[in-house]
């Protein structure tokens, strides 16, 4: 049976993108856009039901939500991805695989206020400043959990590390990893791995962000 992930550059399809490399399994992408409206019409909202990306069609379903996806996919392939139900870092495992999206949500506010809130009158320099402090207490959070291990359980890589990888990879765009210690580092070798720089070559040209970094804008000075 077929597998084809439905995907945008750049956006949470990544990790189903990125999953599907370390698993090794053969899959189709099917670029969408989200500017050409190809998102918005029935066919593919009758795969998502509010019409976000990634959906995954997998052996005759499609399934929507890049963690459950992530979830599924560990329960269905062999790969040592999960962490069995009664085993010892099950727990943390899904702590740290929902994790994905509290880091998700600041990315969200964040690209929303960089990004597609184009003029100036509609942003709000205070919620670019908090989100980007509220992202960098999370990232802290992470490379806490991960401390001397390579990655965020003592018994390896998982999609636990897809998950917060995705956001952290998305992350220093809008926060200085350089300045939270271990950041970098980890970033660096999860960016390493094969499977990343797989999908990488598969992610397709950059739809959402096209500068490096996103600066938070300064306070302005009282009275200013
Ligand atoms: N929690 C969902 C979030 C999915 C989501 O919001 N995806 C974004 C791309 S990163 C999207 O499709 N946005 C289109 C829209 O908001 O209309 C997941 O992890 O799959």
């Amino acid at each position: 049976m077929s597998i084809t992930l439905h995907h945008v550059a750049q956006a949470r399809s990544f990790r189903v993108l990125w999953a599907l490399c370390e698993l090794g399994v053969d899959f189709t992408v099917e670029q969408h856009s989200f500017f050409d409206g190809s998102l918005q019409g029935e066919a593919f909202r009758a795969k998502s039901p509010a019409s976000r990306v990634p959906a995954l069609d997998l052996h005759g379903r499609t399934y929507f939500e890049s963690g459950a996806i992530l979830e599924l996919l560990a329960e269905t392939f062999d790969g040592g991805l999960g962490r069995a139900v009664g085993s010892d870092h099950r727990g943390a495992y899904l702590e740290w695989l929902h994790f994905g999206e509290t880091m998700g949500q600041h990315l969200a506010n964040l690209t929303q206020h960089h990004i597609i809130l184009f003029e100036a009158s509609m942003r709000s320099p205070t919620v670019m400043r908090l989100e980007a402090k509220r992202l960098a207490k999370c990232i802290g959070a992470v490379v806490g959990a991960v401390g001397d291990q390579a990655y965020l359980l003592p018994d390896g890589f998982s999609m636990a590390d897809i998950a917060v990888g995705y956001a952290l990879w998305i992350a220093q765009r809008f926060v200085d990893l350089a300045e939270i210690d271990g950041a970098t580092a980890y970033l660096d070798r999860l960016s390493a791995r094969p499977a990343f720089q797989a999908a990488l070559t598969r992610d397709g040209a950059a739809q959402i962000y096209t500068q490096d970094f996103y600066p938070p804008p300064p306070k302005e000075a009282p009275n200013a």
